[in-house]
């Protein structure tokens, strides 16, 4: 690896630490077919994560081609939850409160299928997405939302402010950790956001993913995970300020981070979490070392838990084939000779096989039907309204949870 991997991304110091996960494929490059020519040439990366103890940034070292993992297959469409649908017609709501209709518009980076703006749009507020996978561009037009789709940067920061003028309000909801040059995108922002205006970040939380040993929120996509002092001092750079944040347990535990180019008062929850970042040793490389010892605990209890049930003659299925699984099944060797398959309710993603272990995912529809042994609940951050649901349907299985350790629940 060159030297220049190793430096840090957001401060440019030298990342510490590394963790090597062997050769990964791209968590949400699903393959159409099992065959030679799918499974032969299917792209792997030598996936390294390391920490910057200057800043506290958890990164990817060596990260792939961004245009291997956002074009016209992107996998993921966000609206495939009830609760995240509603978690951000919340935002939405707030969010109103800030604009004057008739002047301001907002500006969503990485909107995929339009979850968050289509409460704009059916209100007709102005608005634009931006986002770089074409085909959930697609379904956010369909769904009335204004998205173009690019790569946010500087060059395309200048485009929209030539077009629409500085944006009163710029979210960016679980995309900036996908982003690797994220100097750039700052300075983007600092182009096109309007002197009082807010800047709203929302990722998975640093803290969060130590505490519960969430291995899998690293994958080529999230090749950040961000804190509080990092995130401050990337912006800070920029010229931009953090002043409040507020913390939601979706997607395993987040962050909504809120920043201004004005100085405004910082807020006590501000304060709160800064210092319960220190306190937690952020930036101590052994809490670093202590969470690479528990995601490697986790994996093994997890593939052992798969063995010996499958040894048994037990079928183990899946349940939500995220993103997030592709870490724990390519990193535990857990694979489509353990897996029956996943169930998911995502039409972009059934009939698929899931990368790298070529599992077949299955309509959800057909769980109730199927009920096999033991169902891995690998949406694991979905669980409410999942585990709602199929009660509902009168699913039977016994469930399996293995963050932050195994679990098993019997639904019967
Ligand atoms: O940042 C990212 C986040 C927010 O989402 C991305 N890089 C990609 C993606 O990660 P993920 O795939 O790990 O996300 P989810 O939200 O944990 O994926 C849930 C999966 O489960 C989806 O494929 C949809 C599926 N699902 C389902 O089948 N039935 C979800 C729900 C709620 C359901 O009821
Ligand atoms: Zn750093």
């Amino acid at each position: 690896m060159n030297k220049s991997d190793c430096l840090c991304r957001v401060c440019s110091s030298t990342i510490s630490d590394i963790f090597d996960f062997g050769n990964m494929p791209i968590a949400n490059n699903l393959i159409p077919v099992i065959n030679d020519t799918y499974t032969k040439n299917e792209y792997k990366y030598n996936m390294k994560i390391g920490v910057c103890i200057n800043c506290s940034s958890l990164q990817i070292v060596n990260v792939p081609e961004k245009e291997l993992m956002f074009n016209n297959q992107y996998a993921y469409f966000a609206s495939q939850s009830e609760f995240m649908k509603s978690h951000f017609e919340k935002l939405g709501n707030k969010v109103m409160q800030l604009m004057d209709k008739e002047k301001d518009y907002i500006l969503e980076i990485g909107s995929n299928d339009g979850i968050f703006l289509k409460y704009f749009a059916d209100k007709q507020y102005k608005h634009l997405g931006v986002d770089a996978s074409e085909n959930v561009v697609e379904t956010a037009k369909k769904n009335g939302v204004n998205a173009l789709c690019s790569f946010f940067d500087e060059e395309t920061s200048i485009e929209i402010n030539n077009k629409y003028g500085k944006a009163k309000i710029i979210v960016i909801t679980n995309t900036m950790h996908h982003i690797e040059n994220c100097q750039e995108v700052a300075k983007g922002i600092n182009n096109i956001l309007a002197e009082d205006g807010t800047l709203i970040i929302e990722d998975p939380y640093l803290l969060d993913m130590y505490k519960i040993g969430s291995i899998e929120q690293v994958y080529a996509e999230h090749n950040f995970i961000w804190s509080l002092h990092s995130y401050k001092t990337l912006f800070e750079k920029h010229s931009i300020k953090l002043f409040d944040v507020e913390h939601f347990d979706t997607h395993g535990g987040s962050m909504r981070y809120y920043f201004s180019k004005q100085n405004l008062n910082k807020t006590s929850t501000m304060q709160e979490y800064i210092n319960l970042e220190l306190n937690n040793k952020i930036f101590d490389i052994n809490t670093f070392i202590k969470f690479q010892e528990n995601c490697i605990n986790i994996s093994k209890e997890l593939y052992n838990f798969v063995v010996s049930k499958s040894k048994e003659g037990k079928i183990i299925a899946g349940y939500g084939a995220t993103a997030k699984s592709a870490t724990t099944l390519n990193y535990s060797n857990i694979d489509k000779n353990l897996i029956s398959c996943i169930y998911d309710s995502t039409p972009f993603k059934i009939g698929k096989y899931t990368p790298g272990t070529h599992i077949e995912i299955k309509d959800a529809k057909l769980f109730t039907k199927d009920s096999p042994d033991y169902t891995i609940l690998f949406a694991w951050n979905h669980k409410k309204e999942i585990i709602e649901k199929e009660k509902n349907n009168k699913s039977k299985t016994i469930w399996v949870e293995y963050i932050p350790k195994l679990k098993l629940t019997y639904e019967n």
